[in-house]
């Protein structure tokens, strides 16, 4: 096993990932900026199959008409030159002080339409760009005090801005579909739809709810202490696992974007297995930067690091799932008859009358014990 990554892995990276040059809110970039082409490279390089960006990951906020038109060039020279795909796109809607109380959800409704008017121009680009996911994280969609906005009418206009951007897609014809992400707090004290749940939630009360799934991130629930596989696998059965962020998060820290499998190997593994299993097939997208620590060598180091992490999970869910001992013990624990007890009047009054050994349904070890061993003994690498 060489565990390189190919094309039909559809690892991507976003050009804010490994284009990250290391500030944090104490201290000054560690690493000097790449252009987009330069990032191109990079990844091409380090094997990933697409890269995706925000508008102005690619092209300034201030950039004229015509620059933009040569950025987009050289990038789209880049991609073909390299094989690259662009499989989705977002917009900076956090970065700008225009958007300080927010961009869809801002008390000022000409903030409000300049997000709305922003993001049209960036699904342009996108789209120009052969993206066909369009994700939306709301950074800024939040508040410190819920003294400065009425949560009924965030979603109010939350709800309006995306309804508004779903139709422009429409009139379009645009094959692109809506991923919002959500995120509990960082940048802003609070902010909306904190979970999945929430997202998923939300997305039923839209116009065209069939267009927005969700982008859900290993470190965004982990920050909030959920587990992740959870989310997951709730959206997925929604039909809403339109696009994943993969990264680690250790519980209670700053939002530390890690490479995928830095701080809970278990987890991931678990994360991996599901998505092999169910056949998800969108992108496997690394939201992660290196440590601050690094030059762009451990950059690549940290790229290669989350796609070999991954291919290896992948090995080991395949080795879980063919060991003998760990299904034994899986088809001890789900004991007899699996079927289930369809309603019917006869079969409600049947249940009612049925004699239940709860002693012994008590009684019984359910060696969950030996499994979870078995599977770090695994992941350890001794089975
Ligand atoms: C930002 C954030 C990520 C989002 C990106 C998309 S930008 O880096 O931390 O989780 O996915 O806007
Ligand atoms: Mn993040
Ligand atoms: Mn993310």
């Amino acid at each position: 096993m060489t565990y390189t990554p190919t094309p039909a892995d559809k690892f991507t990276f976003g050009l804010w990932t490994v284009g990250n040059v290391g500030r944090d809110p104490f201290g000054e970039p560690v690493r000097a900026p790449l252009s987009p082409v330069e990032i191109v490279r990079l990844l091409a390089e380090v094997g990933a199959w697409g890269v995706n960006f925000h508008d102005n990951d690619l092209v300034p906020i201030d950039a004229t008409p015509a620059e933009r038109d040569r950025i987009v060039r050289e990038f789209r020279a880049a991609l073909s030159a390299t094989g690259l795909v662009v499989p989705m796109a977002t917009t900076n809607l956090f970065t700008d002080p225009a958007f300080k109380d927010g961009a869809f959800t801002a008390n000022d409704p000409t903030v409000r339409a300049y997000a709305l008017q922003k993001t049209m121009r960036a699904i342009d680009l996108g789209v120009e760009c052969g993206a066909t996911t369009y994700v939306f994280w709301g950074g800024r969609e939040g508040v410190e005090s819920d003294a400065a906005k009425d949560p009924l009418e965030a979603s109010k206009r939350f709800r309006e801005a995306l309804n508004f951007l779903c139709a422009y897609v429409r009139d379009q014809g645009y094959d692109l579909r809506f991923a919002l992400e959500p995120k509990p707090n960082e940048p802003r004290g609070d902010i909306y739809l904190a979970t999945v749940g929430h997202a998923l939630a939300f997305i039923t009360t839209l116009d065209h709810p069939a267009m927005v799934g969700v982008n859900p991130e290993v470190a965004h629930e982990t920050m909030a202490g959920l587990n992740f596989l959870h989310g997951v696998a709730q959206a997925w059965e929604a039909g809403k696992l339109f696009h994943i962020d993969l990264n680690d998060q250790v519980i209670g820290r700053y939002d530390q974007d890690f490479r995928f499998g830095a701080v809970n190997l278990k987890a991931a593994f678990f994360l991996v297995k599901f998505l092999e299993e169910v056949g998800y097939s969108g992108s496997r997208h690394f939201d992660a930067h290196a440590y601050r620590t690094e030059s762009y060598e451990g950059v690549k180091d940290f790229a290669r690091g989350c796609m070999r992490t991954y291919l290896i999970l992948r090995e080991k869910a395949r080795q879980w799932s063919a060991d003998a001992e760990i299904q034994a013990l899986l088809a001890d624990l789900r004991g007899g008859d699996q079927s289930t007890i369809a309603y019917s009047r006869g079969a409600a009054e049947d249940l009612k009358a049925r004699d239940f050994d709860r002693a012994a349904l008590g009684a019984r070890g359910l060696a969950y014990e030996r499994l979870d061993q078995l599977t770090v003994e695994l992941l350890l690498g001794v089975r």
